[in-house]
């Protein structure tokens, strides 16, 4: 099983298209040869020196990607979607030494630059020329990307993915989904996320497929698919889609029922994909989206068959090499549980976080590999004679998502504590059609304080990403506590379910 960077390496002298961007197509040999470019741009750096990407989706994105692998870094992706305290806690926290951003990010980044981190811009150094070197010698456990997500511990951690684990992920997904480089990709996911940046930009690129890339707007995706073969999304994606079809005039829809029949597979992950959404989407083209679930730390762990049926509710089936158990809170094998999974392509830990990492894992019975703890609740469907798994929840109240963004209530919390009129806060996950979880802050008022929604919201959106800004905020008197004091949260979120907030 070869690396990932040798297989996107060996393409030097191809001219397929690798990237469509708003500049225009990109053919392989140029993307690699940007790579060998901006790995020369940097070297030398020590083995293992974490460089940031502050980067537009498109070709220069891919050969900064892959120049810091060259190179012998750890990517690190950023977005600029992140106020400026949150990416500084990032740099921070992975210890960044070089941020390499785009003309279109220089200013955003601008405040970034100190004596630990240096800025350096990639359009610049995909210009220069490329020292004539070898492929280094990649050792598979080697870092290669860390991933910020959010945990139950208030502010995100860093998952460390290793050259071995990207590998094996590319091949597997790229294996079970029927990538080949006759494919077209549409790419709309963000990329600081595995699922835009690993399951759907890496797993394209190693086959040797197209990726077009663009922001989401609905009306754009759909007149996209024409051109493509593949699309991914979020389930808030495929929400979006159907509004916007339902919005458009017959000749439209038209056109994009036919642009979209074209499609060989579009995939759902991130979050549970409702299933009138995926009803919705074989009533357009046919065709059930294929459903599966990942992690930041597994990348895909569980997939629906590209072929077989795909059962609506499940996401089918672990991928090859990957093992899953589900077990019970007394630690035995179980019908509903927690998730573990074991296999190659489980991250190595939890950059900087042992206490956390060892949480993260239980080691193994037979002495092999350990079992990764996922917190999400499963089951398997005894109804087919696969028993594919089903996801019923996560183990944890303080971990939602919106809009397949993995948010921690803790972080948000902690955010708003800080401000001088919250006396108490509790931030909960209400189901939403469109986000899965609405994010409610629930916040008890300092005596005489008056600062409304608008404020906090405000207060928010300074530090932390938009889409971690609660949609709603509820003033309430007093938080609902039990025996030993502790704010309960299902209680909170079924009395605002049910309009008693
Ligand atoms: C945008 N907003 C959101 C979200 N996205 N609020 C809550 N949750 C969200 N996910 C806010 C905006 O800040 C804005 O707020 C308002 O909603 C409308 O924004 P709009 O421009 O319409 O939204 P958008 O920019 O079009 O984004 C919607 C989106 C986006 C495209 C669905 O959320 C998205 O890209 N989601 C994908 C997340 C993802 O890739 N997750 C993968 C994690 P205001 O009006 O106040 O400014 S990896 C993972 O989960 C594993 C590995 C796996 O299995 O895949
Ligand atoms: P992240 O940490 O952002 O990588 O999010 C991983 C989490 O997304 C998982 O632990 C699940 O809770 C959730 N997830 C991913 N795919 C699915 C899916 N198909 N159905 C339900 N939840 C999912």
């Amino acid at each position: 099983m070869g690396s990932l960077l040798s297989r996107f390496t060996s393409r030097a002298d191809d001219a397929h298209l690798a990237v469509v961007d708003g500049r225009g197509g990109h053919a392989y040999r140029d993307v690699v040869r940007g790579a060998r470019a901006v790995a020369s741009s940097l070297a030398p750096i020590e083995r293992g020196t974490r460089v940031a990407l502050l980067i537009s989706p498109g070709a220069a994105f891919v050969s900064a990607f892959f120049g810091v692998l060259l190179a012998g870094g750890v990517v690190v992706v950023l977005s600029p979607l992140h106020p400026l305290p949150e990416t500084a806690y990032f740099c921070e926290d992975a210890r960044v030494a070089i941020l390499l951003v785009d003309e279109a990010h220089g200013r955003l980044a601008a405040p970034l630059a100190s004596a630990k981190v240096r800025i350096a811009h990639v359009e610049a150094a995909v210009a220069t020329s490329p020292a004539p070197a070898a492929l280094p010698e990649i050792d598979a456990s080697a870092p290669a990307l860390q991933l910020y997500t959010s945990g139950t511990t208030g502010k995100p951690k860093g998952a460390i993915l290793t050259h071995g684990n990207l590998g094996v992920q590319q091949e597997l997904v790229a294996e079970a989904w029927g990538f080949s480089d006759a494919d077209v990709l549409l790419h709309a996911l963000p990329l600081h996320h595995m699922h835009g940046l690993a399951i759907a930009l890496l797993t394209a690129l190693g086959a040797g497929a197209t990726v077009r890339t663009t922001t989401f707007d609905a009306a754009r995706i759909w007149d996209a698919m024409t051109d493509a073969t593949v699309f991914m999304a979020v389930p808030a994606m495929y929400h979006r889609l159907f509004a916007a079809f339902d919005d458009a005039d017959e000749a439209t829809r038209a056109r994009w029922t036919f642009g979209a029949r074209a499609l060989r597979l579009a995939t759902s992950g991130s979050a549970a994909l409702p299933v009138s959404l995926a009803e919705r989407w074989r009533a357009i083209t046919g065709s059930y989206p294929l459903e599966r679930f990942g992690m930041t730390e597994i990348g895909v762990g569980i997939t629906n068959s590209l072929v077989g049926e795909r059962i609506p509710g499940s996401v089918g089936l672990p991928l090859p090499s990957v093992l899953a158990r589900i077990v019970g809170e007394d630690g035995a094998d179980a019908e509903v549980g927690e998730l573990w999974i074991r296999g190659p392509s489980v991250f190595a830990g939890y950059h900087e976080r042992p206490e956390e990492t060892e949480q993260a894992f239980v080691a193994a019975a037979d002495g092999g590999p350990p079992w990764f703890r996922t917190g999400d609740t499963v089951t398997r469907d005894a109804a087919f004679v696969s028993r594919p798994f089903r996801i019923l929840g996560r183990t944890s109240v303080d971990i939602l998502k919106s809009g397949g963004y993995k948010l921690s209530a803790l972080e948000i919390e902690e955010v708003l504590r800080e401000h001088p009129a919250v006396l108490e806060v509790a931030v909960v996950g209400i189901p939403d059609e469109a986000w899965g979880d609405r994010v409610v802050a629930c916040v008890v008022r300092r005596p005489g304080a008056v600062a409304d929604d608008v404020a906090l919201r405000g207060f928010v959106r300074e530090r932390l990403a938009p889409y971690k800004v609660p949609k709603d905020f509820v003033f309430m008197a007093e938080l609902p506590r039990n025996a030993v004091g502790k704010v309960v949260k299902p209680t909170l979120a079924r009395a605002l379910r049910e309009g008693r907030g």
